[in-house]
């Protein structure tokens, strides 16, 4: 049984780790705590007390505590730094570039043209409601993140993906879906009056069928060119 849609992601598992293991501490945390304040009222009956709080019987309630959930960060930061050095850091090869932008309200993808080089005049630009976001299965493709109107936030959760497109900022990062099929693609950020509208998917499929579709994409005058398209740079 598992809390989470699929992972289809290549770092998901790690990501699900650290949830569970954040879920176990705070649970722990939030069990002893709830006893600690209803065992003496429930069960022992006790009659309330001042206390001044200079006396190590009492400051123990306090430093106890504190240790504990100090050591507890420093477990949850020991074994999450693996994980978000991998995610957030660009792996040293991608297979492709994909540009995507949040706008209001919806997502615009852009993909590098027959030059293979992104935000250059041939690329191809997808932008309407519903629109969805090609890429070829088991690739690795940089994703470079924008805002054209407000702040929003792309979130693939298969991939277990979710990171904040800032207007002014250009935020490189990278996904490998390693499944082919229909994603959901959120917005999770309130952008809008229609933010609850901003929903696009993510269409998996082998490198052919991505190849395909960009093909079809690119317009008349720039088709002689197109048996450059690639998926590696
Ligand atoms: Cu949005």
């Amino acid at each position: 049984m598992t809390l989470f849609p699929e992972d289809i992601s290549t770092y998901g598992h790690e990501i699900d780790n650290l949830f569970y293991l954040i879920l176990i501490f705070s649970g722990l945390a939030f069990i002893i705590s709830l006893f600690a304040l209803l065992y003496p009222v429930f069960i022992k009956r006790a009659k309330a007390n001042y206390f001044t709080g200079d006396k190590w019987s009492h400051v123990k309630w306090v430093a106890i505590p504190v240790i504990l959930l100090a050591g507890a960060d420093f477990v949850i930061l020991y074994v999450e730094h693996g994980t978000w050095k991998k995610v957030e850091e660009s792996p040293a090869k991608t297979d492709l570039q994909i540009g995507i932008t949040g706008r209001q309200w919806n997502w615009i993808f852009t993909y590098p043209g027959p030059d293979n080089q992104l935000y250059t005049s041939d690329d191809i630009v997808v932008d309407e409601m519903d629109g969805s976001l090609h890429v070829p299965v088991n690739k690795t493709v940089e994703i470079n993140l924008r805002a054209r109107d407000v702040i929003h936030s792309f979130s693939v959760p298969n991939l277990r993906f979710k990171q904040d497109a800032l207007p002014g900022r250009n935020i490189t990062r990278w996904i490998q879906a390693t499944k082919a099929g229909k994603f959901e693609i959120q917005c999770a950020e309130i952008c809008g009056i229609l933010h609850g509208k901003m929903r696009n998917f993510l269409l998996v499929e082998s490198e052919s069928d991505y190849l395909n579709y960009l093909k079809g994409l690119i317009k008349p005058e720039k088709k002689e060119t197109a048996d450059l398209v690639s998926v590696s740079k």
